[in-house]
């Protein structure tokens, strides 16, 4: 394995988990989700990473967590057999995380790069009060050494509140790095609700936890610990197999005597605190454990962490329905106001040039022309019945003009609805202030590129189409003599009629020209057909061809704008995508020295 690749990958899902944190810290109301991701970012930072890195397994890291004033800083000192921790009435004393080193302890495990993430380390001892994000290690006086072995046992701040701010993040961080969460409630609070989430957290990323029970009255020890087991430990996440049992303990409320005296006096709590922490802390099996569960948890909650980002998915696909909605509603405008009304002259001119195709050529012409007299009196009255029945062409704004409109129609509509909507999430405020800041400007200068190259290739696609009504039997001399054969049957068969219903008289004179101008009536509405159907073929590949170069394009990129220019969005899509592959990577990696 090369060293650069696992660094590299777990800086990244590092970051990109705090990305994410840092994000969804901005909405209101998403403590919970924050902390959670913390969780995930320390657990790759402080476990994962360390683990790969191929830090030895020991020294075991115990970190002390729980609520305000709950005791924890006076079961640190138990686990220490030293009154050495800050024991404060003040709830909420506690500020950073302190790590204390019992005589035998080794030193030198916090060099790893990103270990604890933001949290500094202290070079000299400070006040356990100190709100900064730092971290101190100090060493327990005395030459005695610690029953639990290389052990680091950390005191750290209180768990009150999801309010991701402060010192709960510190405390997170020391929680994932622990391999064994000691968790501690006092008597009267142990069912707090914070508390009890966060412990619930920390088990479910598979922490190895011990729950410590304080202050109650002696003779309440074991009621308190079966009402917690009742009414906690059943609500706590199931223990999946392969994880280790939850112990509870009990250390009843106690003479100051005898918490300046924790070795001594204390002793009677402290020596089975002592065994059950022992029992997970076993360097065996222990760091294995941690770093094993630490990245099922990440593989398995990964679809859970990212679920922060479901508001903003969810912003994101209302911001795409409108964009489409818009874009229907353009293509609309485009169909009735353009091309609804738009004869396309060129086919009018196709028409007669297919006409004039189905005449006799050479010999023939003289016969054309002779018929061509014929129909002139018909001709007159057609004109002058046209002139009086046909309503003069609706005005056609042009092509450009109705595209233009109605996509400063859609660019109105999608502003609206982003004013609208802006207090109810950041992209749609990230929109409308879009809307004030070069949004319009860039979409229209897209638009206009996306117009220009349609506009040429549609000049070419009416040319095409309109040559096309005359171009297929231009290339088929045979079906251009059957058809001109057809229309030659046709005019004979009229002049035919006209003297067999006439015979050699005046009437004839007439019925001629009337049953030649009727075949040829019938030829141009067959003609009429024939280029209206292409006409129409046209309309509705015109139609296909907006909505493929002009509104498809200008739809996506449209859509895309929330997530382009390095804006949150686009940070996010791409955090969504590399988080779970990073995660599975880095599992990846660490699984053949797990199971070695
Ligand atoms: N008398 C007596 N006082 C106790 C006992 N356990 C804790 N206390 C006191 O309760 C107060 C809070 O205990 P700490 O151990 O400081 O609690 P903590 O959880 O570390 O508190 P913060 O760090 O402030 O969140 C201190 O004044 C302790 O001396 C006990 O068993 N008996
Ligand atoms: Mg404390």
């Amino acid at each position: 394995m090369d060293p650069a690749d696992h660094r590299q990958l777990v800086s990244l899902l590092a970051a990109d988990l705090g990305w994410l944190e840092e994000h969804c810290r901005r909405q209101p109301a998403m403590g919970r989700e924050s902390a959670q991701l913390r969780l995930a970012a320390a657990l790759v930072r402080n476990v994962a990473g360390p683990f790969l890195e191929g830090q030895p397994d020991t020294p075991m890291h115990v970190a002390v967590v729980g609520g305000a004033g709950a005791g924890k800083s006076t079961v640190v000192n138990l686990l220490l057999g030293a009154a050495i921790a800050e024991a404060n009435p003040q709830a909420g004393y506690t500020r950073h995380p302190t790590a204390y080193l019992p005589p035998s302890a080794s030193s030198g495990w916090s060099g790893h790069l990103g270990f604890l993430g933001p949290l500094r380390k202290l070079d000299q001892p400070a006040r356990a009060d100190l709100d900064e994000d730092v971290y101190q290690v100090r060493r327990v006086p005395g030459s005695d050494p610690n029953p639990l072995g290389d052990v680091v046992i950390w005191d750290c701040p209180d768990m009150t509140t999801w309010a991701a701010t402060g010192y709960l993040p510190r405390l997170i961080e020391v929680a994932a790095l622990a391999d064994v969460v000691v968790y501690v409630a006092s008597d009267e609070r142990y069912n707090d609700a914070v508390p009890t989430e966060f412990v619930n957290l920390l088990i479910r990323a598979g922490k190895a936890v011990v729950i410590v029970l304080t202050k109650m009255p002696d003779d309440r020890a074991a009621e308190i610990i079966d009402h917690f087991e009742r009414e906690v430990l059943s609500r706590l996440p199931k223990n999946p197999t392969g994880r280790p049992a939850i112990p509870v303990l009990a250390v009843p409320h106690l003479p100051p005597s005898h918490l300046a005296d924790p070795a001594g006096k204390s002793g009677v709590y402290r020596i089975p605190l002592l065994n059950q922490v022992m029992v997970l802390a076993d360097p065996a099996v222990a760091r294995r454990r941690t770093v094993q569960h630490a990245l099922e948890y990440l593989s398995t909650a990964g679809g859970d962490l990212l679920d922060v980002a479901r508001r903003d998915l969810a912003a994101m696909d209302a911001w795409k329905a409108l964009v489409q909605s818009a874009r229907e509603e353009f293509e609309a405008r485009y169909q009735t106001e353009f091309l609804n009304g738009e004869g396309f002259r060129r086919f009018d001119e196709a028409r007669e040039r297919l006409l004039d195709l189905l005449e006799l050529p050479g010999a023939g012409r003289a016969f054309a022309m002779t018929l061509w007299v014929l129909r002139a009196p018909y001709r007159g009255l057609r004109s002058i019945a046209e002139k009086a029945l046909v309503r003069p062409p609706a005005v056609n704004v042009g092509e450009a003009r109705v595209l233009d409109g109605a996509f400063r129609a859609w660019l109105d509509k999608v502003r609206a609805e982003a004013i609208h909507r802006a207090d109810t999430h950041p992209l749609w405020k990230h929109v409308s202030t879009g809307f004030s800041a070069g949004l319009p400007e860039a979409a229209t200068d897209h638009f206009q590129t996306l117009l220009r190259s349609y506009q040429v290739s549609s000049a070419e696609e009416i040319d095409g189409a309109a040559r096309s009504v005359t171009a297929g039997l231009e290339k088929n001399p045979a079906a251009l003599v059957v058809l001109r054969a057809g229309k030659l049957v046709l005019d004979v068969a009229a002049i035919g009629l006209a003297i067999w219903a006439g015979g050699w008289e005046w009437p004839t004179l007439i019925l001629i020209p009337l049953f030649v101008s009727a075949a040829h009536q019938v030829v141009e509405l067959g003609a009429r057909q024939y280029v209206e159907g292409k006409r129409s073929a046209l309309r509705s590949r015109k139609k296909a061809t907006v909505s493929q170069t002009v509104s498809g394009p200008m739809a996506d990129w449209l859509v895309r704008w929330p997530a382009t220019g390095g804006s949150a969005y686009e940070k996010l899509q791409v955090a969504l995508r590399r988080v779970p592959e990073t995660i599975a990577h880095l599992k990846h990696m660490a699984e053949p020295r797990l199971r070695a």
